[in-house]
């Protein structure tokens, strides 16, 4: 399967930590169309990456999820970000409506997780 790019809008979402406040997606859940972006931008506490578990993504577009993501360390993750104003952008092209829930692997212990809700 081959990597679909997006034809959409590019909605950011920040990773935050090391600020006096929990590690964090921002914001934590983000509404989008099929064919938009994600763009994720390090901005503290790293290192910090994107994860989607395998067993909760919809498994009509698991295996698309997984060839929009360049540069993976494992199926559905990301590389991790580690230095301010790094970014990770994920298309959503050709993935199907659903709730798509993902974590950053080094703070999933510490609650750092987060929605993508393909509308
Ligand atoms: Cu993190």
């Amino acid at each position: 399967m081959s990597k679909i790019p997006a034809t959409g809008q590019t909605v950011e979402i920040k990773l935050l930590g090391d600020d006096g406040q929990n590690y964090r997606f921002e914001p934590t859940a983000v509404t989008i169309k099929p064919g938009d972006a994600v763009k994720f931008v390090m901005v503290s506490g790293g290192p910090h990456n994107i994860s989607f578990d395998p067993a909760t993504v919809p498994p009509e577009s698991k295996a698309q999820l997984d060839a929009n993501m360049d540069q993976k360390i494992s199926e559905l993750s990301s590389p991790l970000l580690m230095n301010p104003g790094e970014t990770y952008t994920i298309s959503f092209g050709g993935i199907k409506p659903g709730v798509y829930e993902f974590h950053c692997t080094p703070h999933l212990a510490m609650g750092m997780k987060g929605t993508i809700t393909v509308q």
